[in-house]
Parts: C-alpha cells; sequence; structure tokens
C-alpha cells in the first residue's frame, strides 16, 4: 500500500532528525511486519549497559494501543539464554527499558512482545554491538 510506505518513511526521516539533534549515536532498529511495525532505538549501543526505547506502531505508523510490552534478548553466539524485561510506558507514549546489560559485543538477537487489547504481536530481530569504542 503506497500510504503504509509513505508513513513509514516520514518515521524515519523524523527519527533521523532527532537523533542528529541529540547528536547521540544509538543503535536504531527498524522492524516492520504486515500487522505492526516498531522502531527501537538503543543508546548508547555498546558494550555495557543501554536504555531501549521502543516506539510501537501498527502497520500504518499510528502508536498501537498497547497495555504491556516485553524485551527479550539474547545472544547465541555466547550461550546467554534469552532474558525478559518489561517495558514501562512514558508520557510520550513510548516504552522503555531502561540500563539492559549488553556484557558483549556480537550479533544479539531481540524480542518484542506486545499485548493489546485486539491482538498478540511479536516482532523479532537482530543488532550488532561493535566491539571497543
Ligand atoms: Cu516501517
Amino acid at each position: 500500500m503506497p500510504g503504509v510506505v509513505r508513513s513509514c518513511f516520514l518515521i524515519v526521516i523524523a527519527t533521523l532528525a532527532a537523533l542528529r539533534l541529540a547528536a547521540a549515536e544509538p543503535l536504531a532498529l527498524h522492524i516492520h511486519s504486515e500487522r505492526a511495525m516498531f522502531q527501537v532505538l538503543i543508546s548508547p549501543g555498546t558494550v555495557g549497559t543501554g536504555n531501549f526505547v521502543l516506539q510501537l506502531m501498527s502497520g500504518e505508523g499510528t502508536l498501537l494501543p498497547v497495555k504491556e510490552a516485553t524485551l527479550t534478548l539474547s545472544l547465541p553466539e555466547r550461550g546467554i539464554e534469552p532474558l525478559s524485561r518489561k517495558a514501562k510506558l512514558g508520557a510520550d507514549g513510548y516504552w522503555s527499558v531502561p540500563n539492559v546489560p549488553l556484557p558483549f559485543a556480537g550479533r544479539w538477537h531481540l524480542r518484542i512482545d506486545a499485548v493489546t487489547p485486539f491482538q498478540n504481536v511479536t516482532l523479532e530481530d537482530d543488532f550488532d554491538v561493535p566491539a571497543g569504542h
């Protein structure tokens, strides 16, 4: 659908502009399925601890009415088993999980489970935590 593509594009542009203003370099993930679109920001996105912000949107780019959101991380190459944390809803409508341990560089696997009044949405992706900075 052209409308979907356009709204997604605008959100990415807005996010990039916001990042530039903040002069920070968080990791940004964009996970888009048929029914949902999740934008994930991880700052600082290096080895240590990271603050996760989850923007949970419908496929059309509007905020989902999420009742509960869970972030699950694992690092298979290091044998780190999936560990889940509940996200907290902020006044801006985004969900956050502060101070998440990212003890090793490598390819982490991320899963987000969102519970809405109508459905449960799960999206997954991988992201790289770079070695050294
Ligand atoms: Cu999208």
